[in-house]
């Protein structure tokens, strides 16, 4: 992934001896014909470029009605513990931010309370690691607890996570993107795997999500005008497969020609899995300027 803008020669360093490299513009001809070596910048515009590794899943390898999973097969699946237990699901977005739903934070705002873990797909193995603590949590100020309206936070690390096969970013969605009803995307989590379990799953589990219009997500017979623009609906309407209660905050991803990116976070819905009431999702691609701004990630 990369990224480039421009930027003026006098705020960045260099030293006396540097050389510039000067791209001509709208010619024809293969990139070696296209620059020149030069001694000074007359124009004193720069292209900054950076490069950034995020949605792809290493060479190898409650959610109702899906399937376990191992580590490394959703490397941007973080476990979100609030004390000794597993509250919500997040997403790494960079090595020291994790993105999670705000209803997971709000009134546990101590961020000394929480304890991500990364890399692992069973409580078993968490419960024999440290976790990495959280320096701070930011939710975004619009949320709304009642109707779940930007249902979006996120948490600064103590220290950046190391990435590997089993932990990387995901990518956030374009900031434009047409998304089609009956794309296929993926929910994962902890979450119950039965809607009247009582209890979190001990394995990572995984299912395909379609995503469904809002129209018809919101039409009478199915959420009624519940959802507004920061959210979007996932899963199926004759039931079955759903996100459930524990993988709140928890990543709903979808593949492009590039990466996975995360299109959803898993936010509510009326009970797991029943006819006319798909998982309720945030959606992301509408909370992009927020995110940005409050990371400075890019
Ligand atoms: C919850 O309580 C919850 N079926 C999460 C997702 C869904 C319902 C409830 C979607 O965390």
């Amino acid at each position: 992934m990369t990224h480039h803008k421009g930027v003026n020669l006098r705020d960045v360093k260099v030293n006396d001896t540097q050389e510039f490299i000067q791209v001509r513009p709208y010619q024809e001809g293969s990139l070696e014909d296209l620059w020149q070596v030069r001694s000074s910048c007359e124009s004193g515009r720069i292209v900054a470029l950076k490069c950034s590794e995020c949605g792809l899943l290493p060479r190898a390898v409650r959610v109702v009605g899906g399937t376990e999973v191992s580590p490394g097969r959703w490397p941007w699946q973080v476990s979100l513990y609030h004390g000794s237990q597993h509250h919500c699901g997040g997403s790494v977005l960079a090595r020291e931010w994790i993105v999670t739903a705000a209803h997971c934070v709000h009134r546990r705002l101590q961020a000394s309370a929480w304890l991500v873990f990364a890399g692992v797909t069973t409580h078993g193995s968490m419960k024999q690691e440290a976790g990495v603590s959280v320096k701070k949590i930011i939710y975004h100020p619009l949320y709304n607890d009642s109707s779940l309206d930007y249902d979006i936070a996120v948490m600064k690390l103590q220290v950046p996570l190391n990435f590997s096969d089993a932990i990387r970013a995901v990518c956030l969605p374009p900031p434009h993107q047409d998304l089609f009803q009956g794309t296929q995307c993926w929910v994962s989590g902890w979450g119950y795997t039965r809607p009247d379990q009582g209890q979190v799953a001990e394995t990572l589990n995984e299912a395909p999500v379609p995503l469904i219009g809002t129209k018809r997500c919101n039409s009478s017979c199915v959420y009624g005008g519940e959802l507004t623009a920061r959210m979007l609906c996932a899963g199926y309407l004759p039931g079955k497969i759903d996100a459930c209660q524990g993988d709140s905050g928890g990543p709903l991803v979808c593949q492009d020609r590039f990466a996975w990116r995360l299109v959803g976070i898993v936010s509510w819905g009326r009970g797991c899995a029943e006819p006319n009431h798909p998982g309720v999702y945030t959606n992301v691609a509408q909370l992009l300027p927020w995110i940005y701004r409050v990371t400075e990630i890019y």
